[in-house]
């Protein structure tokens, strides 16, 4: 552990002391010893203080020259600070700092700044790698306009790349070569990028609807260019869409992307060259599950559309993360919802926010939306900051509606193009827009957890008027303990008894509305008084989840009213999930008196019915099928019970898998596949509700297990070969055994393929895991470097399996703990995202918080821990 971290402050900002207008670099690349020559022109910024010394940011880099004005600076004016920083004394207003570094990529292995992989050279520059590049001031409010000149040996290292335009090629004698790039536009240091290696393309190109025509290229090791298809398709969609649904176009001439199987995260959106992990790119049938295949269309158009949404307009300081990241997770939240089934698209976003936000902000890591402090930027690359900053972005579109929100977004960029802003200037602009007062809003940004949304009503048939009463509060969270009300739109409507929709007409309106209204629950609590409402009203609440809330205490009765009535396809789903929830957690209560689970009809008939109407949507019907998951379960719980959850939901699996066995087994065979594997919305639903069909009749017993069996043995696509695959590794069955060591044999030659293939180990239910996934660490294709690899066991265990992480013996939380303390020194970043699920010791049974902080106590009192560990363990044990 370094010496006391720094925690850095949003209340601490100050602008930059020096600006950069122009950058020009050279590299020289070599495995371990790469020289960069930086030439940068500074300029005192008028905004700061006037005495502030010239300082730029460096980490592990080896100062060989220092030149100012082409003098060379003596050492008694260039400092290098502990940090790795390097300040100029007395430097002049504006003048030229040419430094000349060196750097060892190959031993590179946090995988942030320069680094190899596979032989090749790679950047990742966000948040703070660049300052492993060059020295520089480091800080997205610093823009500047980039050349880069790269040399390298030809043969090892046939293509250079990097951001903006390419300028110039050619041979540099004694077997090297060189290239030149010039991006037109300025931008910050972290945008930075540099790809060189053994690589081909797959070109394509797209015109503009301004005609500009753009030289598309993926970038990929030999042999993977036949999977780059959906890739590319999915580029050329997010480009044509952004032009037609935000009259945003692309803005250079060339824009490749070049995948990487080592990576940190999923990609990247460096200005003209996006970098991604390979798990992002590439696809076919037999390698890529349609969950992958989907990864890949959300991930392109995520870092498509942060060219205009992040780089054109970026950051000022990194407090203000989510206003490049919730705003552009919102777009390819739009993308993909009119791709294809918005209902379905807004389900996965909302169950995938539950699975992983609710929990965070619930748990000693919340923070705002807009974080108020840090001590590892990289930590704060969270479900918060990027999916419940989606969800602000939506309650403003929701709040003033699609058109007013689109001029937003026109005098969002209009004003601050080429400028480093803040969340401030994002909602100012949709405030200026629409004419209404948004400054209500601001409060969704600054305060962290999820509020509690509660409801009364009550009917009085002599005045006809229906009151429904709202009311929120927002529990605690780690250093906001008071909390305000927040703006809460809650789109709404009302059904009779029948399940028709009520026109519905508020109090000093003059006209009923027909269909969805939106109301805004802006107090503690506040009264809607509906008029000539005939009957006592079903409120349908929240609709398409417009606000990212807990909806609590709607009876029972209603959900199951709603589950089947509502016109909104989100309620229908939604309240079935809760339902379900409800019940189940009934049964877990009785779990833990020594009672055993009971059953409800009630389910049984809502499988049954789903089924009955699966074909008008595939899709959704497989949605509406899948149980509420373990971690919903546990975070709906005071204290949680991963064993009582387990054996909970594994019991009425069985059950709707026996009562329901006919119908299912129908289904199933109905929706067996003889054309060639298609991507399409349907086609991937029908596969979803057939692979959900299998999970309940391998639940129900042997004859469900060995139909799984059967499927694995035919299938012809990943999807269906995986899904099989799962449910034996969950099984007592020889075929598990078969099963795991043919799938091995079969794709031991390809990474993404052999992740997964750790992944449904390290989360099966099956006696023993915790041992298997000991064994799984030590195996040969293990490799703790490749992110990837790492999370696949790591993090599958850890937090996709409760139940096993959560054994009592402590032991999944001591795997947990070794492997984050191997991790560390080796890529601090990774070993950090590992340790969140200790941190909910809190909710779990005194005895087993005990062992959970005990291992927090371990990572933490590890020599030399990363800034990044530090931060997760010690803010997980306060
Ligand atoms: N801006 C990227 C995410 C990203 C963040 C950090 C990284 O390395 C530390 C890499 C990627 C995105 O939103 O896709
Ligand atoms: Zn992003």
């Amino acid at each position: 552990m370094p010496d006391s971290p720094k925690t850095i402050r949003r209340g601490d900002y100050a602008p930059p002391a020096f600006l950069i207008d122009t950058v020009d670099l050279d590299f020289a690349l070599d495995p371990m010893a790469t020289i960069v020559r930086s030439r940068l022109a500074f300029r005192r910024n008028p905004a700061a203080a006037a005495d502030a010394p010239l300082r730029l940011d460096g980490e592990g880099l080896t100062l060989l020259e220092a030149r100012l004005d082409g003098e060379a600076l003596p050492e008694s004016r260039r400092q290098l600070g502990a940090d790795g920083s390097l300040t100029i004394t007395d430097a002049p207003d504006a003048g030229i700092l040419e430094t000349s570094v060196r750097i060892a990529p190959e031993r590179n292995t946090a995988l942030s700044g320069l680094y190899t992989s596979g032989g090749n050279f790679y950047t990742q520059c966000e948040a703070e790698g660049f300052r492993r590049i060059t020295f520089f001031p480091d800080r997205p409010d610093v823009m500047s306009r980039y050349s880069v000149t790269i040399t390298a040996d030809r043969a090892r290292v046939p293509v250079l790349l990097s951001n903006g335009n390419p300028d110039g090629s050619g041979d540099a004698g004694e077997g090297r070569h060189w290239a030149r790039w010039v991006d037109p536009h300025p931008k910050p240091s972290y945008l930075f990028a540099l790809v060189a290696g053994d690589l081909v393309n797959v070109p394509d190109s797209f015109t503009t609807r301004s005609g500009r025509k753009v030289a598309l290229n993926i970038w990929v090791r030999r042999g993977d260019e036949t999977r780059c298809g959906h890739a590319m398709d999915s580029l050329i969609r997010s480009m044509k869409w952004d032009e037609e649904v935000f009259g945003l176009e692309y803005d250079l001439d060339v824009f490749n992307i070049a995948a990487v199987s080592d990576f940190n995260m999923g990609a990247m959106e460096n200005k003209g060259l996006n970098v991604f992990n390979t798990k992002y790119v590439l696809a076919s049938p037999e390698t890529a599950t349609d969950g992958d295949w989907q990864g890949i269309e959300t991930v392109i158009a995520h870092e498509y559309f942060h060219n205009w949404t992040g780089n054109r307009v970026t950051c000022r300081d990194w407090f203000q993360l989510s206003l490049k990241e919730g705003l552009t997770v919102f777009r390819d939240q739009e993308f993909t919802a009119d791709q294809g089934s918005r209902a379905v698209k807004r389900i996965r976003d909302v169950r995938g926010l539950r699975a992983a936000q609710f929990p965070e902000d619930a748990g000693p890591m919340a923070h705002p939306v807009r974080p108020d402090s840090y001590i590892e930027i990289d930590n704060f690359y969270t479900p918060t900051v990027y999916q419940k900053g989606a969800e602000v972005v939506r309650l403003l579109h929701t709040r003033i509606g699609p058109v007013a929100f689109r001029r937003g977004m026109d005098l969002y960029i209009s004003r601050n193009d080429n400028q480093a802003v803040t969340i401030e200037d994002f909602v100012g602009a949709m405030q200026d827009a629409s004419g209404t007062d948004l400054t209500p809003f601001m409060r969704w940004y600054d305060q962290a957890g999820t509020p509690e949304l509660t409801v009364e009503d009550s009917y009085d048939p002599a005045t006809r008027r229906y009151t429904l009463t709202l009311r929120q509060r927002t529990p605690p969270t780690p250093g906001q303990v008071e909390k305000q009300p927040l703006p809460i739109p809650v789109a709404m409507g009302l059904l009779d008894d029948t399940g028709a929709a009520l026109p519905t007409r508020l109090a000093g309106e003059n006209a009923a509305q027909p269909g969805t209204r939106v109301l805004l629950l802006d107090g503690a609590v506040q009264d809607f008084v509906f008029e000539d409402v005939p009957a006592p009203p079903v409120p349908s609440l929240l609709r398409g989840f417009s606000a990212p809330v807990r909806l609590k205490g709607v009876p029972q009765e209603r959900l199951r009213f709603l589950a089947v009535h509502d016109s909104d396809p989100f309620v229908r789903w939604d309240s079935g999930q809760q339902y379900a929830a409800a019940f189940m957690l009934e049964q877990v209560a009785r779990v833990q008196r020594g009672e055993a689970p009971g059953f409800a009809p009630a389910l049984a008939d809502a499988v049954a019915n789903t089924l009955a109407s699966a074909d008008a949507d595939p899709a959704f019907a497989a949605e509406a099928l899948v149980l509420p998951g373990e971690g919903f379960l546990a975070d709906q719980m005071e204290v949680a019970d991963p064993e009582a959850i387990h054996q909970v939901r594994r019991h009425l699996r069985r059950q709707i898998g026996t009562h329901c066995g006919a119908a299912l087994l129908a289904t199933y065979q109905a929706l067996t596949e003889t054309g060639p594997y298609r991507i399409d919305g349907r086609s991937i639903g029908r596969r979803s509700l057939r692979n959900a069909c299998l999970a309940y009749l391998a639940a129900a017993g042997e004859d469900g297990v060995a139909l799984a069996a059967a499927q694995y043995r035919a299938a012809t696509n990943m999807t269906d070969q995986l899904a099989a695959l799962a449910l034996l590794a969950d099984a007592e069955t020889p075929a598990r055994e078969a099963g795991l060591a043919e799938f091995h044999a079969k794709w031991r030659g390809d990474d993404l393929v052999l992740d997964k293939w750790f992944s449904i180990q390290a989360m099966s239910s099956r006696p023993g895991t915790i041992a298997a996934v000991r064994a799984l660490y030590a195996h040969p294709d293990f490799d703790l470097k490749n992110p990837n690899r790492a999370r696949a066991l790591i993090g599958a265990f850890a937090s996709g399996n409760p139940l096993h992480f959560h054994d009592s013996s402590g032991e999944g939380y001591r795997f947990l703990a070794d492997a984050v303390i191997a991790l560390d020194p080796i890529n601090g970043q990774t070993a950090a995202r590992l340790i969140g699920p200790l941190g909910l010791w809190r909710r779990q049974w005194v005895e087993r918080g005990a062992l959970m902080r005990r291992e927090l106590q371990r990572v933490l009192d590890t020599p030399n821990l990363s800034k990044g560990s530090f931060e997760k363990a010690s803010k997980a044990l306060q």
